[in-house]
């Protein structure tokens, strides 16, 4: 797969079966704005159909993850300018087309857009002195990707509500003991590593295997518990049609390895 050339991304394998993409606009604290999104879209789309990649980080720099939408690029926007072009569905892909698990490493600030689109990602790692936040209200707006639903399914409706009202932003301490993140490390190069070593682990898995356990896990967000166990239960039946499930049991029961044919 092509995947040099971008402008605002840069993409690399830091381990074997690990796609890291970096965002690559220092000067504006990676704004998010929608030549970025084309990129970042199009890589993630190359990446979910490369064979040998089993799983995506995503990252910024030290100084940002990503310091929101493209303030600059917005402010003259009318409705029928935002409502017309479907403003920021573009941005959502990730969350909707990418079928690999997707690590957000947020390092720095990761405001607005960016905040949300760190929450976007299946598992957020974060180092301790991250700044995160949903500061729209401050400039007369409201989250506009997600950040009201999937911050308050995270962690709850009263402090999703105080963070959203107030735009107070929080560090990745806190993002980590609200259960916001899933782990939280002293530095970002520790962060970075720390998200590269979980792809690289979950590479080493069925690919299959690693599909269905995403899918499964994002219907608990969308159904209640009880349809969210049948729906668990019927992909659960069908890995019993994979190779896969032949393959990992019998090098359990012949204390052997795995190697999986992703079939
Ligand atoms: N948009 C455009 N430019 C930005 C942005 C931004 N969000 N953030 C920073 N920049 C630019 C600055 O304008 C500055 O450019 P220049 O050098 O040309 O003046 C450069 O980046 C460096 O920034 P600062 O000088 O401000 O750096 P500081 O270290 O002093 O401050 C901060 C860092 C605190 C992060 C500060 O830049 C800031 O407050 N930025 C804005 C944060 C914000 O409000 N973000 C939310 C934006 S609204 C939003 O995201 C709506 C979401 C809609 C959906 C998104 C879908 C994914």
């Amino acid at each position: 797969t092509e995947l040099s050339g971008y402008e605002y991304i840069n993409i690399s394998t830091p381990r074997p079966g690990v796609g890291l993409v970096t965002f690559n606009r220092p000067r504006a604290l990676n704004a998010l704005f929608t030549p970025l999104f084309r990129e970042l879209n199009d890589a993630l789309r190359k990446l979910d159909k490369d064979a040998e990649v089993g799983a995506v980080v995503l990252t910024g720099s030290e100084k940002a993850f990503a310091a929101g939408a493209d303030i600059k690029e917005m402010k003259d926007k009318t409705f029928s300018d935002a409502y017309g072009d479907d403003f920021i569905e573009l941005w959502s892909e990730m969350a909707s087309a990418i079928k690999k698990p997707v690590i957000s490493a947020v390092n720095g600030y990761a405001l607005g857009g960016g905040c949300e689109l760190a929450m976007m990602a299946d598992i957020m790692y974060v180092s301790m002195g991250a700044t995160l936040g949903q500061p729209e209200i401050k400039l007369g707006i409201i989250p506009g990707a997600g950040g009201s639903q999937r911050l308050t399914k995270a962690v709850g409706k009263s402090k999703a509500m105080e963070l959203i009202l107030t735009g107070n932003n929080f560090s990745g301490k806190e993002a980590e003991q609200w259960g916001l993140a899933a782990k939280a490390f002293q530095t970002p190069e520790e962060c970075l590593e720390g998200a590269i070593t979980t792809a690289e682990r979950i590479a080493s898995y069925s690919r299959i295997a690693v599909k269905a356990a995403k899918e499964v896990v994002n219907k608990s967000q969308d159904l209640g518990v009880r349809e969210g166990v049948e729906y668990e239960r019927r992909v659960f039946h069908g890995m019993f049609g994979s190779k896969d499930q032949k393959i990992g049991m019998a090098a359990f029961a012949a204390k052997q390895k795995p190697e999986w044919e992703n079939a």
